[in-house]
């Protein structure tokens, strides 16, 4: 078996690399580029207003699902990560344990107008677990897919973003099933929409696809400082 600080140094130098290649795009993306982002408040800690526009902040933390919670036991829980990559993985949740952790704050804003803020997250970075994967210089996007049969897409210079999280503790304890438990994506940047909860796999795509809301009239890009709602 692989020596655990061979595999650590391995992912640390593969997101490294995968950070060079997305660095330009991240910057052209809308949280980055935009001169006059939308909403109010004071600058969040990427100098975009806390409130986006339309949003109005909530304490409570509202649930919205396909009217289907799946159990997941964690002895059968896995987590497949395949499609456009060199090293296609199915993670038990021990391995998905015992890579590098990811503690962070985040906010979370729904399309349905509430946004919920300062929430405390651990889990799994998307750019440690693509930099585990090796994407192939031909993947753009990635869809993931939950238990629940739900589906969302993502552009990797979103995905690969340092706030895009594979989670499982919420403020201190395991992730409610409810909200996603044993673990969901967060997409802070973007609509609360494109992070699955129950998250099963993880595919990069060698082109765009629509997911199940994208599909449905949602924008497929979900940017809250521009009012990103629904496609035309
Ligand atoms: N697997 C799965 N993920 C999902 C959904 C879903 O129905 N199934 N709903 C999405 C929507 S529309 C939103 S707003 C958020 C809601 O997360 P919450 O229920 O924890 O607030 O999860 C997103 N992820
Ligand atoms: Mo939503």
């Amino acid at each position: 078996m692989e020596d655990p600080e061979e595999k650590l140094n391995r992912i640390i130098e593969a997101r490294m690399k995968l950070k060079a290649r997305f660095e330009e795009k991240m910057k052209q993306t809308p949280s980055v580029a935009d001169d006059v982002p939308k909403g109010s408040g004071k600058p969040n800690r990427h100098g975009m207003p806390t409130i986006p526009i339309g949003q109005t902040a909530t304490v409570k933390w509202p649930v919205l699902d396909l009217g289907y919670q799946p159990t997941i036991p964690l002895d059968r829980w896995r987590l497949t990560i395949d499609g456009a990559v060199e090293n296609p993985v199915r993670l038990t949740w021990k391995q998905f344990m015992d890579l590098p952790q990811t503690k962070d704050v985040s906010d979370f804003h729904c399309v349905t107008t509430w946004s919920k803020l300062n929430m405390h997250w651990i889990g799994v970075s998307l750019i440690d677990l693509a930099a585990l994967v090796q994407p192939k210089e031909t993947a753009t996007h990635v869809m993931c897919y939950g238990y629940d049969t739900y589906s969302t897409n993502l552009s990797l210079e979103e995905a690969l973003k340092p706030d895009v999280l594979l989670v499982h503790t919420f403020e201190g304890q395991p992730l409610p099933k409810e909200h996603g438990g044993p673990v969901r994506m967060i997409t802070p940047q973007l609509y609360a929409w494109k992070g699955s909860k129950w998250i099963k796999r993880i595919e990069f795509l060698t082109a765009d696809k629509l997911g199940f809301w994208e599909d449905r009239g949602y924008s497929n890009t979900a940017y809250p400082w521009r009012n990103d709602r629904y496609s035309d």
